[in-house]
């Protein structure tokens, strides 16, 4: 339960610490970033709609516009074996929208998930899911 209770700092401190363990990596492994942005740019988008990265990858989705959104994914829209995510470090769909305002990401701040099971995974925005802010990960 406690887990649930990211606040956005908490969240910005793991991602720093995270960029900071991959980019070791990379260096040591001489491969490339394992860091794939999805950037929240107005009202009603993520971009690119849909994104395709490769099992172990990172996604970071920054909000580059001046309102809030969250990053919130579908209960029935992610592989069954795979991990639940949302922004404010929720463990499911229910819990992100009875808390919608632990889960926002405010302007010039970012989520970040790491996928490590093959599949598609779509999400939406809770605030502009009506507005068609909905987007897909494709993990192969
Ligand atoms: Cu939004």
């Amino acid at each position: 339960m406690s887990r649930e209770i990211y606040n956005r700092r908490t969240l910005i401190r793991r991602g720093a610490a995270t960029l900071a363990t991959l980019s070791t990596v990379g260096c040591l492994g001489g491969q490339a970033s394992s860091i794939q942005t999805v950037t929240m740019p107005d009202t009603h988008t993520f971009e690119p709609k849909t994104a395709t990265i490769e099992s172990g990858e990172t996604v970071r989705w920054t909000n580059e516009s001046d309102v809030q959104h969250t990053v919130t994914a579908y209960t029935d829209g992610i592989p069954d074996e795979s991990t639940y995510f949302a922004s404010g470090g929720f463990r499911s769909e229910r819990a992100s929208r009875n808390r919608i305002s632990d889960g926002l990401t405010a302007p010039g701040e970012y989520y970040e998930h790491t996928f490590d099971h093959p599949g598609t995974y779509e999400y939406y925005c809770i605030p502009h899911e009506s507005s068609g802010m909905v987007g897909t990960i494709r993990v192969g």
